[in-house]
């Protein structure tokens, strides 16, 4: 997360400085869901995981807009978000083990952390009325910051998510609404979940609906640049709607899609060779290293940590 100022700069002085940092934060996010995955498996890890592999570029986008003052609900699916937030791999590595040094003592695991003005919670629909009265909270204290809540596709269906559009539209409080469309609710395809459009469901509160479908974090960061500054601008409610792709399963293996499906789609979308594609071959390589190092020594050091003494 940078603050929006800088972010600004970088986008147009820099351009190949830029793409680097975009490229580099996603494959942090990458290269940190495939060793979760990979310690899940050998039975390392506690609780459970859901990978953000295949939608880094939503966060890569969104997190460039934000600075210290916004406050960000996450969901379920949480940890390519509070990377892209600033947060530290280790102290989540170590949450993910149950460590005493994990972002919330190891009593959270993978759903529930917290850290600065990060919060996330796995029960689909309940942090959208909370994040909503953060944003109340925001606008009473006059702190400038917004307050930004993530929800999938499946989560549309909680009613309890339409209470918070009537009041945040009704009392004017400055709250992005990012939809990440998956195209999955755990195994539910979106169109046995999802009567009529995305983007009806925003407007019909009068609420300012941005949409796009891409997985270029390039195309996608004028969108969000967009969807902030007008709730920043003018104290009102925006959505921003992104339909993207998981390419893993929805959690640690339940997926519905065959192998075929899967490698087709992470052929055409995959945000990380869609960003390769503006770098050079050293410095995709320096990216590697370099995020190879910091996973590694993540859940090597957490690995080590003791657990929380009961
Ligand atoms: C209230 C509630 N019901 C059910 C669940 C179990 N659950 C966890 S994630 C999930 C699917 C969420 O789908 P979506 O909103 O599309 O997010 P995605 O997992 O695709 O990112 C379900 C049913 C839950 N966490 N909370
Ligand atoms: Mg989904």
């Amino acid at each position: 997360m940078r603050h929006v100022a800088i972010a600004y700069l970088c986008y147009n002085s820099n351009s190949m400085t830029h793409n680097y940092d975009l490229y580099h934060q996603m494959l942090l996010i990458r290269r940190f869901e495939e060793r979760a995955l990979a310690e899940f498996s050998a039975g390392k890890l506690f609780g459970t995981t859901h990978a953000y592999i295949g939608q880094e570029a939503d966060a890569a986008a969104i997190f460039e807009m934000l600075n210290s003052r916004d406050i960000v609900w996450s969901n379920h699916r949480c940890h390519g978000h509070f990377l892209a937030y600033g947060g530290d791999p280790y102290r989540l590595a170590a949450e993910l083990m149950g460590k005493a040094t994990g972002l919330v003592g190891g009593r959270g695991g993978s759903q529930h952390i917290h850290w600065r003005n990060f919060y996330s919670n796995g029960i689909q629909g309940g942090i959208v009325p909370v994040a909503t009265g953060m944003a109340l909270a925001q606008k009473v204290q006059k702190t400038g910051g917004i307050a930004v809540v993530f929800c999938g596709d499946g989560t549309l269906g909680e009613g309890v998510l339409y209470e918070s559009l009537n009041i945040s539209a009704l009392w004017q409080l400055p709250v992005l609404y990012v939809v990440e469309d998956n195209r999955y609710a755990q195994t539910t395809p979106v169109e046995k979940g999802l009567s009529g459009s995305f983007r009806a469901r925003f407007e019909a509160f009068g609420i300012k609906t941005f949409e796009l479908e891409s997985s270029d974090v390039l195309t996608i960061t004028p969108y969000a640049e967009e969807a902030v500054q007008f709730v920043r601008d003018n104290s009102r409610p925006a959505a921003l709607i992104l339909h993207t792709y998981r390419f893993s399963a929805h959690s640690k293996g339940d997926d519905p899609r065959d192998r075929d499906t899967i490698a087709k789609i992470r052929a055409e979308f995959d945000p990380l060779t869609i960003q390769a594609a503006r770098l050079t071959t050293i410095e995709i390589d320096q990216a590697e290293s370099e995020v190879s190092m910091v996973v590694d020594a993540a859940f090597t050091r957490a690995h080590a940590d003791p657990f929380p003494v009961l």
